[in-house]
């Protein structure tokens, strides 16, 4: 058996080792490493619940304003408030413009590389190899690649016309958001959202396609276990009514609903103290980087004992009836799909927009103790929960799209998405196993979200 490592894996965020182990050319088993500890958890012990949303959307760069919504939503429980339908509707809007904004990278920036050839000189290559593109189609794909640098910013920009900034908003806050949109600031955002919309069709489709042609394969490869789920996305609508919605599904099976109680994580293979047994997202656990036994800072994470697959391809396949997958090309198609559908439904919600309407209701007394926020994100289901006493937090616990994704060697044997796609594969050339990293990254892992300081053995020997 020979073991094949990549540390780091480039083109995404975070960060990330895999080893593989393959036997001839198929690989036998596969171990997905988080690399780093974030402690966000322990850092918002003992803080005022109102903070969450400023410290936990630091968790991350690129998908802050998933977590922006996911701990506001939580907050909104809190305090017991019904946000207005104007404030539902603009939260949407930027949390619409993340998603954007993400799978355009995504697909350009972090994905195709691994199937054109890129002009000599530009960052993170791998080595050239099984490239099938001719030299006039390549040459339009990279047009393409460093056009979608200027329209994801769109989407940024588009954000901060109501949230301030991006990442890192400020504009939604618990009850709604803070800015009221002028008619100048939603003629602004039409304007990129059209832009856009306009680059999505007439690029990132074609281009989609394009992949899916000349790479059938990708079909079969990256396959694993047809378990999905989502949280479900955008609220709208008195209660927690959602655009698309929240369930999962085994092989042909849909089932409505999540019942968060069934979701627990443990640490069997992860660098903590050892705990048996399951753990509920506000258990704290300790971190312990030298553990043998142990290869990742992710937890792994389940729904009724069973690990799911979530992100676009769920999502897809729960609202829109897509049949096919999981695979790595079913990935990569539903990113695209979806990407269309949110910025038509953005464009629908900037349409509705009033001037003078309320965004904003605001409660100031917390009157709940315990509390969830779950929301999809770019990358999958996204869920926080808190225990608050006196207004203060007592335990935070977050479970990410990429622990779900990316969850190691659980308690009960079974592997994680990532690492069930991985295992089968038959890799053609060991020494170029180009097929490692495209399977790898048309989940778009997100390390900074999946470990959530590093504390290095020195600091804890002077500790000690
Ligand atoms: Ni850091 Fe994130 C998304 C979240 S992934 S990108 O999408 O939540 O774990």
């Amino acid at each position: 058996m020979k073991e094949i490592k990549f540390s780091p894996v480039t083109r995404l965020s975070g960060l990330l080792s895999i080893d593989v182990f393959v036997e001839g050319k198929t690989v036998v088993d596969a171990r997905v490493k988080g690399n780093q500890y974030r402690g966000f958890e322990q850092m918002l012990v003992g803080r005022d619940i109102r903070d969450a949303p400023y410290f936990t959307e630091r968790i991350c760069g690129i998908c802050s304003f998933a977590h922006a919504t996911a701990s506001n939503y939580a907050l909104d429980t809190i305090f017991a408030e019904d946000v207005p339908v104007q404030g539902q509707l603009l939260r949407n809007i930027m949390l619409g413009l993340e998603f954007v904004q993400n799978h355009i990278r995504h697909f350009y920036a972090f994905g195709l590389p691994d199937y054109i050839e890129l002009p000599p000189g530009l960052p993170y290559q791998g080595p050239v190899v099984d490239r099938r593109f001719g030299p006039q189609l390549n040459q339009r794909l990279v047009g393409d690649y460093v056009e979608s640098f200027g329209i994801a910013a769109r989407a940024h920009e588009a954000q901060t016309i109501f949230g301030g900034k991006a990442p890192h908003q400020h504009g939604m806050v618990h009850g709604g958001v803070a800015v009221t949109p002028a008619a100048d600031k939603i003629l602004h955002a039409q304007g990129l959202a059209r832009e856009i919309q306009g680059f999505i069709t007439s690029r990132l489709l074609p281009d989609t396609e394009l992949l899916a042609e000349y790479y059938p394969d990708y079909y079969e490869i990256g396959t694993s276990p047809r378990r999905l789920l989502s949280f479900g996305l955008f609220r709208i609508g008195e209660g927690i009514d959602l655009v698309w919605k929240a369930g999962s599904v085994q092989d042909e099976t849909f089932t409505a609903g999540i019942d968060h109680d069934l979701i627990k994580e443990d640490v069997a293979s992860s660098w903590y103290e050892n705990v048996a047994g399951e753990l509920s997202p506000t258990d704290l656990v300790v971190p312990d980087p030298y553990r043998e036994d142990a290869y990742t800072f992710v937890k792994a994470v389940h729904y009724e004992r069973l690990p799911y697959e979530v992100g676009p391809l769920a999502r897809l396949v729960i609202n829109k009836g897509y049949r096919r997958g999981p695979s790595t090309m079913d990935r990569i198609i539903a990113r695209s799909l979806e990407v269309k559908e949110i910025i038509d439904l953005i464009l629908g919600w900037l349409a509705l927009l009033t001037p003078s309407a309320p965004v904003l209701k605001r409660n100031e007394t917390p009157v709940q103790k315990e509390t969830l926020g779950m929301t999809d994100a770019p990358r999958g289901a996204l869920l926080h929960q808190a225990i608050v006493e006196e207004g203060l937090i007592n335990r935070y616990g977050i479970i990410t799209p990429t622990m779900w994704n990316f969850s190691p060697l659980n308690l009960y044997q079974s592997h994680g998405p990532g690492e069930a796609a991985l295992i089968g594969t038959i890799i053609e050339d060991p020494d170029n196993p180009v097929e490692i990293g495209r399977i790898v990254r048309a989940f778009d892992p997100c390390l900074s979200c999946g470990t959530h300081l590093i504390r290095l053995k020195q600091d804890r020997d002077k500790n000690t």
